[in-house]
Formats: structure tokens, C-alpha cells, sequence
């Protein structure tokens, strides 16, 4: 179908009447990508991959007020397919110029821009956080109450990856001990699947049954593997379970989520609005991972209608964010009350040996509260980002 609608951006006869009184806004001048890694004192070990660095992407946008919106990227090839240097690459070659000229309230036309190219979730999603970040900023708004602004805190979960079930148990210990966390979520897809079934007992044996355990197997066991897996683990209470197959195995995993006691979370699988809508209509899921760090704002916000529309279940999920992409995260799901409900994965970059932002973020009681201020709320330390870029 042809687009008719006219791009009131760059259309001359734009105006008041056609959407965003321009004259009025300031304009995006330009847009930086700057690389940096800082190392995990705890790396995760997963069955899709492995995290050692954070090799992400700072994305700024610059505004001709002065304004800098901020948001970051973080490249998963084993899961997008995106590498440090292609997001860098996508952004000033295509995504940049694609949206300087337009206001930070442009989401929608900048959207459609960035949309003219196939992939790339992670760089267009930290385009889309760093325009409302500088929106907030503009406006003297947190971008939290922009987005629905529905509670100030969030219950946080921790992701567990592999490791030997003594020392999953330790690590469960140690962060409800210290920090109050009370949600674990557990990698698993080894093989054989008892080595699986052995942590997450070690952990609710050390926890009992107060905690919430459920697991995510980043498609590394097949349907019938999952199935054992959860025969085995059906005394352990598990709360939901994610990815445990892929989803491309079209009729194994239907025939495994038709058999699953607890929701089944589709979560590389559904990285649009519209695999949402294909994999829980097939049948391949019952509940669906938002994730910031590969939505945005904006797309997250269509997932989340989605979800409440078709009466699914959502978590936030973490994309393994380090400290920016973990307050995006929090901004988003502390906005909504669907989104509000479950523990959120916010608690994995206490796993980094160090971090970009000038003040720590805090977990207490096992809550994380919304960083209050303009935007984001959050300011990048000079320092920090002069030791840890790594593009001079
Ligand atoms: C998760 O929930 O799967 C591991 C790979 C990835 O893309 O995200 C992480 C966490
Ligand atoms: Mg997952």
C-alpha cells in the first residue's frame, strides 16, 4: 500500500495545523555514537552466549538549544545480530542523518525514517530513548511521567546465568541477603537438562518458597527437552518459563506451549509489535518479554497495548543493560501498571566492574525507584566516558 501521508517534516507548507509547531521546538543538529567497554567483574554465561564487556554504544542527540538526549545500545549478534561497530556504523551512516533537521517530538516521523531500514533493533531503539530523553529535558518532564508515570518503584529481579548449583544457590543468597531480591530468574538449556533441574533446586532449596524462580533457556533445548525438563522441575513452583525452545521449531514449541503449566514468555522471538502478534496467536507463546533495549520507547509502548489487549502477561525483561539501559528500562515499567506487576529484570548491571553515569543506582528492599529529574534523570560522568570509550 502506498503511503500517502505527507512528511510534514521536511514539507514546506508545514505548520501548526499539520502536527508539531516546529518553529517553536528545537531541532536535532546531531547525533554521536560513541563506543565504550567496561568489563563484568561476574560475566553470564547463557546457551545463545556469553557477556565478558560491556561493549555498548552511547547514543547522544544534540538539540540547537543545547539539549542532549542520552540512551545506549548494547550489541547482541547472538541474539540481532548487531555488533558494537555495526550499531556505531548504522547510526552515523544512516539513522543520523535520517533525523537531524527533526524535533525531539518527531518520534513517529523519525520511527518511519528508521523504519526505511531492515533490523538493527538496538540502534533504533537508543534513537527513540535518547529523542525522549531530550524531550523530557526540554519540557522539564520526566520521560516516566511522559510515559503514564504509573507508580515510583518497581520490585527487581536478578538474572542467574551458568554456574555450578552451589554457587547459583550463593549468588540468590548473597543478593537477597544484601539487596532484598526476591526474583530470580535462572538461564538455563544445558544438556542434559538435569544439570538444569539440579541448579534451580539448589536455589529453591537455599531460598524456600517465598522467592519467585523461573527460567529462561534461550532456545537451547528442543521441544521434547523442554518437556522432560519441565516433568522434572514440576515440584519446584516455577513461576513462568522463556524461550526454552526456539520458535522457528513451529509445531514442537506449539505442542510444548500447549502442555506448559505456567505462562510461556516469548522473548527473542517477539523483538517487534508484530512478532508479538504472530507468536501469540500461532500459539508459541503465552506471555511476552519487554525489552527497552530493543523497543524504545515508542515500539515498547505499542507491545505493552498489545499484550493488554490480547490479555497477555508482560515482564521487563534485560537485554544484559548496563546502567542507562537499566534506568530505561525502569522509566518504562514503572509507567504502566501492566508492566508494573511482575518483578523486573533491572539488576544485572551489578554484575560491571565499573560505570558510565555520575551517581550509583541503588537497590533496596529489593526495589528500584525511578531516577527523579528531567528526561532520564541520569548525567554521563566526562571522566568515565573519557576512560572507557574506546573510539580515541
Ligand atoms: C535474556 O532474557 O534472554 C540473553 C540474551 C539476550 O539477548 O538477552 C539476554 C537475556
Ligand atoms: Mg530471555
Amino acid at each position: 500500500m502506498t503511503d500517502t501521508t505527507t512528511d510534514t517534516a521536511t514539507s514546506p507548507a508545514f505548520g501548526s495545523e499539520g502536527g508539531t509547531v516546529a518553529a517553536a521546538l528545537p531541532k536535532i543538529v546531531s547525533v554521536t555514537a560513541i563506543p565504550y567497554a567496561i568489563p563484568y567483574a561476574k560475566p553470564l554465561h547463557f546457551a545463545s552466549g556469553s557477556i565478558d564487556v560491556a561493549d555498548n554504544v552511547l547514543v547522544q542527540v544534540l538539540t540547537d538549544d543545547g539539549v542532549v538526549g542520552i540512551a545506549e545500545a548494547p550489541p547482541r549478534p547472538y541474539t540481532y545480530g548487531e555488533t558494537q561497530e555495526s550499531i556505531v556504523a548504522a547510526i552515523e551512516k544512516l539513522f543520523a542523518p535520517a533525523i537531524i533537521g527533526l524535533t525531539p517530538f518527531d518520534r513517529e516521523r523519525a520511527r518511519e525514517r528508521l523504519e526505511r531500514t531492515v533490523a538493527n533493533p538496538t540502534a533504533k531503539a537508543a534513537i527513540d530513548m535518547a529523542m525522549w530523553d531530550a524531550m523530557g529535558r526540554t519540557l522539564g518532564i520526566s520521560v516516566h511521567a511522559l510515559l503514564g508515570g504509573y507508580t515510583r518503584s518497581m520490585r527487581v529481579s536478578h538474572m542467574l546465568g551458568f554456574d555450578p548449583p552451589s554457587a547459583v544457590a550463593e549468588q540468590a543468597i548473597a543478593l537477597r541477603e544484601r539487596l532484598g531480591i526476591t526474583s530470580f530468574k535462572i538461564k538455563v538449556g544445558q544438556r542434559p537438562v538435569q544439570l538444569d533441574v539440579d541448579v534451580c533446586r539448589a536455589v529453591r532449596h537455599a531460598l524456600g518458597d517465598e522467592v519467585e524462580i523461573y527460567i529462561d533457556g534461550n532456545r537451547g533445548w528442543t521441544a521434547s527437552e523442554s518437556a522432560d525438563a519441565l516433568r522434572r522441575l514440576s515440584d519446584v513452583g516455577l513461576s513462568r518459563v522463556e524461550e526454552l525452545c526456539p520458535a522457528d521449531d513451529v509445531l514442537g514449541r506449539r505442542w510444548l506451549v500447549s502442555q506448559c503449566p505456567v505462562p510461556f514468555v516469548a522473548d527473542e522471538s517477539a523483538a517487534t509489535p508484530a512478532d508479538v502478534t504472530r507468536e501469540i496467536l500461532s500459539g508459541a507463546a503465552t506471555a511476552v518479554s519487554i525489552k527497552t533495549a530493543r523497543t524504545g520507547f515508542s515500539d515498547s509502548l505499542r507491545v505493552a497495548n498489545l499484550a493488554e489487549g490480547l490479555g497477555i502477561e508482560t515482564v521487563i525483561g534485560n537485554q544484559i543493560d548496563a546502567h542507562i539501559g537499566t534506568v530505561c528500562s525502569l522509566a518504562f515499567g514503572a509507567s504502566r501498571r501492566t508492566t508494573s506487576r511482575h518483578a523486573a529484570e533491572l539488576s544485572n548491571y551489578l554484575d560491571m566492574a565499573d560505570q558510565l553515569l555520575s551517581e550509583p543506582l541503588a537497590i533496596s528492599d529489593g526495589q528500584m525507584t525511578v531516577i527523579p529529574g528531567d528526561g532520564l534523570g541520569i548525567e554521563i560522568d566526562p571522566d568515565k566516558l573519557s576512560r572507557y570509550r574506546t573510539d580515541r
